[in-house]
């Protein structure tokens, strides 16, 4: 085990309170269009009263501060932050969206690179006589992959399995990096098309394609029903509070009852943490609505307290749909739905004429979920997986083709040695 993140037990209890930050590193990839780019400045705007003052850290300048554009190159987002009693040094790597074809292998490619370039650093680190203890960990310990949405629902309303290039870029993906797949601009689909989308791309993934991404285990097909004397499968058994075959894939139905019981048997935290994300995959993500001439979240006018003047005034007069109405006034319209909703504080959220829908509300999405996933429930997961299986797998691979190469340089001098 190496420097920083990795010569102090990774979750262990024996941090010095030198070493007690933890390094995350996550990647934002997906189609053009599907909120990647929304999606990290909403993160970086949810995040920005935890940062630590002067850790805020962009690689490109002005892409936080401006509108939001097009993403053209690859750029980082990095701060600091304190999430009860946890230091994490975060960045967020945000990523240009796939174009079809040759330019999409290409940039499949560069991707892969740029992710093998974080391991071969600290191989190199590691190869050195004198180790530089404060080397940071670079690794990218989870990839957030945008699903194209728009290639899953066709006419009609159908909803389908991921597209071919999702699945590509998925496996492709999964051989290098713990892949955690979201589907954004959530406050676009509807209770029933979140849930046929999740149970779609989950029998895609977990049952016809058996995908590795996070989370998956090769579970062992344990024959019951053809061991059982009974011709029948057994009736489905309630799991946890679902009935079997609700997530709509039976392999993972199988690796959330292996995961149940190291529950049962040993109480395994991480096993109960794996078991609700699983739950959920993929979960749902939405962006704030921007200020157009700012790009900041769009405010509804007034506070609080002055909406509901507005409610106790008894201004309810109805606006027909075809009446012009001034941007504030109809922000102010929606709002009278939401100073009246339990979420009244919102501010990272989306205005619709009939609702205001925010984007940290765990009713509304999972945006909540997979923040605090990421910086709290699976953020040591996510780190040890990088290291003990891609970073391993990585570094065995490297040696090897370097002994392959050294091998061959041997035989080449034997042949010329003979030649001679
Ligand atoms: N309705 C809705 N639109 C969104 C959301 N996130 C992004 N958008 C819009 O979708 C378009 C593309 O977003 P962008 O983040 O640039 O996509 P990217 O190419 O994946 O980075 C922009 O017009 C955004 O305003 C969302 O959560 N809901
Ligand atoms: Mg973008």
């Amino acid at each position: 085990m190496l420097y920083n993140a990795y010569s102090q037990k990774l979750a262990g209890s024996s941090r010095t309170r030198k070493e007690a930050t933890s390094y995350l590193n996550v990647m934002v990839v997906g189609a053009s269009g599907t909120g990647k780019t929304a999606f990290v400045r909403t993160f970086c705007e949810r995040m920005k009263n935890q940062v630590i003052q002067g850790t805020f850290k962009e690689s490109k300048p002005m892409v936080l501060k401006d509108t939001l554009r097009s993403t053209d190159e690859l750029y980082s987002v990095s701060m600091h932050f304190e999430e009860d009693g946890q230091r994490t040094a975060f960045t967020i790597v945000d990523t240009p969206g796939f174009n079809k074809g040759f330019a999409m292998d290409q940039q499949l490619r560069y991707l892969a690179k740029y992710i093998d370039h974080q391991f071969e650093r600290t191989l190199a680190e590691e190869s050195k006589l004198k180790r530089d203890a404060k080397a940071l960990d670079t690794h990218i310990h989870s990839c957030i992959y945008f699903l194209d949405v728009s290639q899953m629902i066709k006419q009609q309303n159908q909803v389908q399995g991921i597209s071919d290039v999702d699945r590509y870029v998925i496996k492709l993906l999964s051989s290098r990096v713990n892949v955690i797949p979201v589907i954004g601009k959530a406050d676009t689909l509807t209770i029933l098309q979140r849930e046929q989308l999740k149970r779609a791309f989950r029998r895609d993934i977990f049952d016809m394609h058996k995908i590795p991404l996070y989370g998956f285990i090769d579970v062992e097909d344990d024959d019951f029903e053809q061991d059982s004397p009974f011709p029948y499968p057994p009736p489905p058994e309630p799991m946890r509070n679902r009935l079997r075959g609700v997530l709509g894939a039976e392999s993972l139905d199988k690796i959330i009852d292996m995961l149940q019981e190291c529950v049962d048997e040993d109480d395994d935290d991480d096993a109960r943490t794996m078991i609700d994300y699983l739950e959920s995959m993929p979960l749902t993500v939405m962006s704030y609505e921007e200020d157009p001439d700012t790009g900041r979240p769009l405010q509804a006018p007034g506070s609080t307290a002055s909406l509901l003047a507005i409610d106790d005034a008894g201004d309810d007069t109805p606006y027909p749909p075809s009446s012009p109405m001034s941007l504030p006034k109809r922000l102010a319209a929606s709002n009278r739905v939401r100073s009246n909703s339990a979420f009244s504080k919102a501010s990272l959220s989306r205005f619709y004429p009939w609702a205001v829908v925010d984007c940290c509300n765990p009713d509304h999405c999972d945006f909540e979920k997979l923040r605090s996933l990421l910086l709290q429930s699976h953020r040591d997961m996510l780190r040890i997986d990088t290291f003990e299986r891609y970073y391993e797998q990585y570094r065995t691979d490297q040696l090897l083709s370097r002994k392959v190469d050294k091998m061959g340089i041997l035989k080449s001098d034997e042949h010329n040695i003979s030649l001679v």
